[in-house]
């Protein structure tokens, strides 16, 4: 067989076998064995072309044909290329009118809805909402509030402390008392501040206490203040939180940083005051403590208690969440598992 026959029978082998190429892999083969190696049918014609009389004749032809196989190999490519497109396209197609899965809409936390709702009260009555670290030293804590050197808040085992300056300086906030005596420092009265915010005591777990939870303080301080003021702005939070059939009843009590002081209770939402198991059949509810402010207190402010009296409260966020949505124990308030908190 002479050259230029098998140049030819190259090109017809080649061709036919790209043209009937029935998958890109296939080509791709195929294109090996005609086309692509040393040993392919090419390769072994370019070969022979050193022992041709004409070389470049030769030469020449082999080119021609090279060019015409390797035109029907990116051709049939092309095809095959196409037709895998056009078949992805179906397979993967997407329906867009599909209804997709069901995403729950979230919602605020009950203790961050409560926190508005009291701040919206105390800005309706015309406080200022005011915030301050959780890491605090002991003068804001302790000191400027009356607490006395040995008195049992200031243990190691009732308030959780931080290693850090001289020892028992730097702690974890056990009340937002400390934002209101940092509020009198930096401003002179007339002053109305809520100090909402998280609080730590080293207290163990149970229904009803946990090391961390939530407060709201207030703090009045003005010419003229007086107990009345005080007993008057409690019921008025207390109607508008829980409305007018829910009423606020005070007993005596003590706090180092008020005197007099008051602890007061509010009518139980559960019965309305009839007597039921969430209020030991009592009909009211503990919420929280008061007091005028202390002069103490006051003179450790530079504020003259001659001049100026003020009335000062506090209560738990958590402990209103739970009375509002009946959350048996506080540790489910916090421990952010959205299986519980959903149904809210
Ligand atoms: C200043 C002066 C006085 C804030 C007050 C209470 C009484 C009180 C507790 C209730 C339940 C905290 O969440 S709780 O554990 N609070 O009983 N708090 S008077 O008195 C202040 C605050 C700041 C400068």
């Amino acid at each position: 067989m002479t050259f230029v026959d098998d140049t030819r029978r190259f090109t017809d082998d080649a061709v036919g076998a790209a043209r009937g190429a029935a998958s890109l892999d296939d080509l791709e083969e195929q294109e090996r064995l005609h086309l692509k190696s040393k040993a392919s049918t090419h390769g072994l014609l370019k070969e022979r072309i050193k022992r041709e009389d004409d070389r470049a004749a030769a030469g020449r032809l082999l080119n021609e044909a090279r060019v015409e196989v390797e035109r029907a190999f990116a051709a049939r490519r092309d095809e095959l290329e196409r037709a895998a497109r056009a078949e992805s396209m179906v397979r993967d197609r997407i329906d867009l009118t599909v209804g997709g899965g069901e995403y729950r809409r979230g919602h605020l936390h009950p203790v961050t809805r409560i926190w508005r709702e009291l701040e919206d009260v105390f800005v309706g009555l015309g406080y200022k909402v005011a915030e301050g670290p959780e890491v605090e030293l002991d003068w804001y804590n302790f000191e400027a509030l009356n607490f006395p050197p040995g008195h049992p808040a200031r243990a190691m085992q009732d308030t959780l402390y931080v290693r850090l300056g001289e020892p028992e300086q730097v702690l974890l906030r056990t009340h937002t008392s400390p934002v209101q005596v940092r509020t009198m420092e930096a401003q002179k009265p007339p002053i109305y501040v809520v100090a909402p915010g998280r609080v730590f005591r080293r207290d163990t777990l149970d229904a009803r206490h946990s090391p961390v939870f939530h407060q709201i303080e207030g703090l009045a301080v003005d010419e003229g203040i007086t107990l009345g003021d005080l007993l008057g702005t409690i019921e008025a939070f207390i109607h508008a939180l829980f409305g007018p059939n829910i009423n606020a009843r005070f007993l005596p009590s003590f706090f180092p940083f008020t005197e007099p002081s008051v602890e007061f209770a509010m009518t139980c939402v559960f019965c309305e005051g009839a007597g039921c198991t969430v209020c030991s059949k009592t009909g009211w509810v503990e919420l929280g403590g008061a007091g005028m402010v202390d002069p103490a207190v006051f003179e450790a402010v530079d504020i003259d208690p001659e001049r100026y009296s003020g009335f000062a409260f506090g209560f738990g966020i958590d402990r209103v969440a739970q009375l509002l949505y009946g959350i048996d124990h506080v540790k489910n308030v916090w421990d952010g598992d959205v299986r519980f908190l959903r149904q809210f």
